[in-house]
């Protein structure tokens, strides 16, 4: 996928599907992929904590031409020169995981480069640095980043104002169809959702259920 193209999904997309270790075996890794995008997720993510370097980029390996026929950009987290070696459309970062322009230098200019934040003015500050898209979380206490403080749905318009306006803005953390009209309704108009997604029986009902109303 060209560089523009990624831009243009990215800027598209509304709901971004993760396949987390945390939730999802190695031998499931496909099958949950071709659900979410079958659900209609609009962009996806590998996100392999804890497990070994090997394991990761062959899960990746399998993802990419999931995604890549069905159009969809795939994102790496962490593991920017993995992200070069395999051609991931973005790679995914975290605050504790360096300068973006440090990053840029690693990936170079094609590939995105998406921002956690935790705050307007982290987000402000992904903005600033040159990020490609950011996650802004977690809304509400989340099993998937345990232990992580909520922010809760008070600065969501006052960041969609100032950053989701110049580069897309995924809310994330604790979000399920109980609270995704809440979560909209502060202004918010993109998410990830992991855990709601991958625990469900049916997952690419649950995403089709998700996108259905954002
Ligand atoms: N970053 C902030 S919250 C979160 C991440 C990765 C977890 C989101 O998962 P869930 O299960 O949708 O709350
Ligand atoms: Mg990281």
């Amino acid at each position: 996928m060209s560089s523009e193209a990624r831009r243009n999904r990215l800027a598209h997309a509304r709901l971004y599907g993760i396949v987390d270790f945390g939730y999802v075996s190695r031998e499931m890794v496909g099958s949950v992929t071709r659900d979410l995008i079958a659900g209609g997720a609009d962009v996806i993510q590998l996100r392999a904590k804890g497990i070994d370097e090997n394991t990761a980029s062959s899960a990746a390996k399998e993802m990419i031409p999931i995604c890549k026929s069905a159009g969809i950009p795939f994102v790496l987290n962490d593991y920017p020169v993995m992200a070069v070696r395999l051609g991931a459309d973005a790679v995914h970062i975290g605050q504790d995981d360096g300068e973006i322009a440090e990053v840029r230098k690693t990936v170079g200019e094609e590939m995105l480069i998406g921002r956690s934040t935790h705050s307007l003015f982290q987000a402000q500050q992904a903005l600033e640095e040159g990020a490609d898209y950011i996650g802004f979380g977690p809304l509400f206490p989340t099993p998937t980043k345990a232990g992580r403080p909520a922010i809760g749905l008070e600065e969501v318009s006052k960041m969609e104002e100032s950053v989701g306006k110049y580069l897309p803005a995924f809310c994330i953390g604790g979000i399920k169809p109980e609270n995704l009209s809440m979560v909209l309704e502060s202004g918010a108009r993109r998410c990830v959702i992991v855990s709601h997604l991958l625990l469900a029986d049916d997952i690419a009902s649950a995403t089709a259920e998700i996108r259905g109303s954002l």
